[in-house]
């Protein structure tokens, strides 16, 4: 099967702890490969454009606060069925309910402080990608 592209957050509750490293090789340990990163500090616009699709949902506003409460690192993942691999080492919204060894498992500190972000389609994977890089940026 051919490699395929994901988009990921490190969102700010893992950056605050100094996580950005133990979390991305989480990533790699599970065969997705870092073609594109940059560290960030998201503006409102980018948080409140970014999560669209949730701004009917009750928690918005919070998410919003939450993801421009400090720095996140925004990264492409390449890899053989990428946006599913990468769902799967990340583990459930809920750290509650997410399986051992998994990012949100390790790390995260609530169903909102999750850790890391990562699209739910190839889809939604392209659209994400290009709301934050330039194909020049992506080296493969
Ligand atoms: P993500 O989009 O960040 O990869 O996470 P996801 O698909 O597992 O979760 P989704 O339902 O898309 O929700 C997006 C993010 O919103 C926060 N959230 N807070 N307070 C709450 O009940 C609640 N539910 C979700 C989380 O940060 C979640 O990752
Ligand atoms: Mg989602």
């Amino acid at each position: 099967m051919a490699a395929t592209r994901t988009f990921s957050i490190i969102k700010p509750d893992a950056t605050r702890r100094n996580l950005t490293g133990a979390v991305t090789k989480k990533l790699e340990d599970a065969g997705l490969r870092v073609v594109a990163s940059k560290r960030i500090h998201m503006t409102r616009e980018q948080a409140e454009g970014f999560y669209a699709v949730h701004k009917e949902r009750p928690f918005f506003g919070e998410l919003v606060e939450f993801m421009i409460s400090g720095p996140v690192v925004v990264q492409v993942l390449e890899g053989e069925d990428a946006v599913k691999r990468n769902r799967d080492v990340m583990g459930a919204t809920n750290p509650a309910d997410a399986a051992e060894g998994t990012i949100r498992k390790e790390f995260a500190e609530s169903i909102e402080a999750n850790s890391v972000h990562g699209s739910d389609s190839e889809e939604n994977a392209k659209i994400e990608i290009d709301f934050f890089f330039k194909p020049e940026e992506i080296v493969g």
